[in-house]
């Protein structure tokens, strides 16, 4: 269930008022709920109950006052609370009688200053959250990021890991890593590709951040696609492959090659305009080397100068190693003779499935 289908489903099902069914209360004569007036109408009195069907087109109505005769019309005050909620507030009025809903709201179900919208669903309420909550009672603490200009992508921790969902199609990716170019934990030679242990799990809830982390999402979770992102500076890109497995362990952990066919102009938009690859080999995918001491990649793509893919020295990609510089794990590295010329850049990087 993913709470921006929700809330666009929300917002067109308001517009008409589809599904709203407000139970009245018995009417107090002589009574009327002051200082909760959400909306002051006169109506014409040739509708059947004119006050109450306002009142449940108006979704935020939860109890009603309606005033005497004026010719043909009546008054009819919407309010957004009632006389249970506010026992003090409901007090005499002449000519006047109030009407309240069973209102499934007024024990405050919606958490962290979440609106509640009375009359909805089987439940008989709808939580409207917040920006920074979602959830079925806004429970749950979302984080906004901007990813350059065309993607924003939002991403809330739950009790698990931190899971992410894209604003272009509302789908939801799981974390698997997320790795620092600078540092050797995930070098192409770490042992942390080919076993299943983690690492550093507090650093799965903090988003996509510069904490390295490996879950065991990435031997538990099988998927259909994987995301790929490069962070350098504050700008970050991402890439999709589609690709089924039943997790990225099993992919890469047995140190095989597993080809796949993306392009090098395709990695090279993980970098941006400075990205750089020597002209042949384009072997990519996981797994991709050549001789082992020369640059390789867990997942990415690798050139040589030569016309073969044995002594490579440029890549780009995720758990990356070898010549001309080992010391880069995540990012771009290209020698002698690369389109772009000589680069050495540092991302961190972000692996996610769904
Ligand atoms: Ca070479």
């Amino acid at each position: 269930m993913y709470i921006l289908f929700n809330e666009q489903f929300l917002l067109s099902c308001l517009s008409d008022v589809c599904g709203r069914h407000v139970k009245y209360t018995a009417v107090i004569k002589g009574y009327a709920l002051y200082g909760h007036v959400i909306q002051n109408l006169t109506l014409p009195v040739d509708i059947q109950d004119p006050c109450r069907t306002q009142c449940v087109m108006e979704s935020r109505c939860v109890a009603i006052n309606i005033g005497p005769h004026l010719g043909d019309h009546i008054i009819c005050e919407l309010s957004d609370s009632d006389g249970t909620e506010y026992p003090q507030d409901l007090k005499p009025r002449n000519d006047f009688i109030y009407i309240g809903t069973e209102n499934r709201c007024s024990n405050n179900p919606c958490l962290n200053n979440g609106t509640c919208l009375n009359g909805y669903t089987k439940k008989g309420y709808i939580c409207l959250c917040g920006s920074l909550y979602s959830g079925e009672h806004c429970e749950t603490g979302n984080t906004y990021i901007n990813v350059g200009y065309t993607r924003n992508i939002r991403l809330f921790s739950t009790v698990e890991y931190t899971k992410f969902i894209s604003f272009w199609n509302s789908s939801e990716w799981t974390l698997i890593i997320k790795m620092d170019g600078n540092k050797d934990t995930f070098s192409y030679d770490s042992i942390l590709w080919t076993n299943k242990d983690t690492f550093n799990l507090p650093g799965g809830k903090t988003g996509l951040d510069t904490q390295e982390t490996k879950l065991p999402t990435y031997w538990e979770k099988p998927f259909s696609k994987i995301c790929l992102g490069m962070r350098i500076g504050s700008h970050t890109n991402f890439i999709v492959i589609h690709m089924e497995a039943t997790s990225l362990y099993s992919l890469i952990a047995d140190g095989q090659y597993r080809a796949i066919s993306l392009g090098r102009d395709k990695w090279k938009s993980l970098i941006g305009a400075n990205a750089s690859l020597q002209l042949n080999c384009n072997k990519e995918g996981f797994n991709s080397q050549g001789y082992p001491h020369n640059s390789k990649a867990r997942i990415g793509i690798i050139g040589n100068d030569q016309s073969d893919c044995r002594s490579t020295d440029s890549r780009i990609g995720f758990g990356t190693g070898g010549n001309p510089d080992k010391s880069i794990t995540c990012g771009n590295v290209a020698g002698y003779t690369a389109d772009n010329g000589r680069r050495y850049i540092k991302a961190m990087g972000y692996i996610m499935v769904q």
